[in-house]
């Protein structure tokens, strides 16, 4: 029997509940055996799916897939890339670069980054990793994460040689983009342009997203050496856009190469809580934060294309690039770490360029998804993130997983 999250919850509260009130009732040992038996009738052990490649799942419109597993007992994997030759890199949250190869996740990292700064209960640490558009000869691997600078928290984007699933050659490509212990960013991406985007958070300082002079709140454009573009929105800046809260999802639609992000939207200390954002993004242009968010207008401040209140926390974002799972192809997919689910976009013909219509798939099946991509086989790779402090893992978490068609 699978065990959806919000049933499992449901029957534990109330099981508790039973169990209290009995004890309340005056504690005799009669009464606890039946709490304890009524515990052990009702609560799941495990809450989440571990991927049974069987079950068949549907969209709405009642396209058919299979989930199967990759790898599991991973750290909160945050970021997947997948080599020229097939491997697929894996970032644990913690600090260790990971690779599946040949279907086995091996036991010993690629690499284990000393000066990671993971915090508990944090959003930070080892983040993004992006290969070089010329990977295959010039086998250059970016990575993201944070660290402590002079006492401060900070976001470092540092460039490595990877060979023989070794990494040398370290050179920082990005440094002191501010951090903090949540809206910390931090995505790598390479656009169709061959540059280097990194999604920037607010590090809790609302007011920095709209101070071009800070990295913060920012989608940044760099060459690939770190080096600032001569054709970048504002002359001599890194800034690309402006006035994001907390960025960590940037993809470009395969035909149109127009970019599209996601965003966490406030959560109650910095603003009423909900309106994580999908975005249309261009050149130049603000995105609000924290001037306006969830449906608020202003001029000269781009409005989003889809807000989700509450909150779903949107904390990747891809477009499904293959044919194999033929209704998803060019549809924009990200994880939900709180919505507990995977999100599908579909934009609407012939630009491209606004919502036709969106669903959650695999609601509450495998707990918080984070990152998602296609691979090379036409299969849909995800995420979970359940060890990630703000759920409760299965024994098999965190897994990779992948989405292929029904037949
Ligand atoms: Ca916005």
């Amino acid at each position: 029997m699978r065990v959806f999250p919000a049933q499992a919850a449901t029957v534990r509260l109330l099981t508790l509940s039973l169990c209290g009130a009995l004890i309340n009732q005056g504690s005799t040992g009669r009464r606890n055996l039946l709490c304890i038996a009524l515990l052990f009738l009702f609560v799941p052990p495990c809450t989440y799916a571990e991927g049974d490649s069987a079950t068949v799942y549907r969209t709405a419109s009642g396209f058919g897939f299979r989930v199967e597993v990759i790898a599991q007992k991973l750290e909160i994997p945050w970021a997947l890339a997948f080599a020229p030759d097939g491997r697929l890199f894996v970032t644990e949250r913690p600090g260790r670069l990971r690779v599946i190869e040949n279907g086995q996740l091996k036991s010993e990292p690629v690499a284990t980054l000393p000066d990671v700064l993971h915090l508990d209960g944090g959003e930070g640490g080892l983040m993004a990793v992006a290969l070089d558009p010329q990977f295959a000869t010039n086998h250059f691997l970016y990575l993201s994460y944070t660290t402590r600078s002079d006492g401060a928290i900070i976001n470092r984007v540092v460039r490595y040689r990877e060979a023989k699933g070794a990494l040398s050659e370290r050179t920082i490509i990005l440094d002191n983009i501010p951090g903090a212990q949540v809206h910390d960013g931090c995505r790598v991406a390479f656009g169709p342009d061959g540059k280097l985007y990194v999604t920037t958070g607010d590090a809790t300082e609302r007011q920095l997203a709209q101070q071009l002079d800070s990295l913060a709140g920012k989608i940044l454009r760099l060459n690939s050496d770190g080096t600032t573009p001569a054709d970048n929105p504002f002359p001599g800046s890194p800034v690309y856009t402006l006035g994001h809260r907390n960025a960590q999802g940037l993809a470009w639609h395969p035909t149109t190469k127009i970019a599209f992000s996601t965003e966490h939207g406030p959560s109650g200390f910095d603003g009423p809580g909900g309106g994580d954002e999908f975005n249309l993004i261009r050149a130049g242009e603000n995105y609000g934060w924290p001037v306006i968010h969830h449906g608020q207008t202003h001029a000269g401040m781009e409005a989003h294309l889809l807000s989700f209140t509450p909150a779903i926390a949107p904390a990747s974002g891809t477009f499904y690039s293959g044919t194999r799972l033929s209704e998803f192809t060019n549809n924009f997919f990200f994880g939900a770490v709180r919505g507990q689910h995977l999100h599908r976009v579909v934009l609407a013909p012939p630009d491209f360029t606004a919502v036709q219509s969106h669903e959650a798939l695999l609601q509450g099946t495998f707990g918080r998804i984070r990152e998602v991509v296609t691979g090379p086989d036409g299969a849909l790779y995800f995420t979970t993130s359940n060890r990630d402090g703000r759920a409760q893992p299965g024994p098999k978490d965190d897994q990779v997983l992948r989405i292929v068609p029904e037949k």
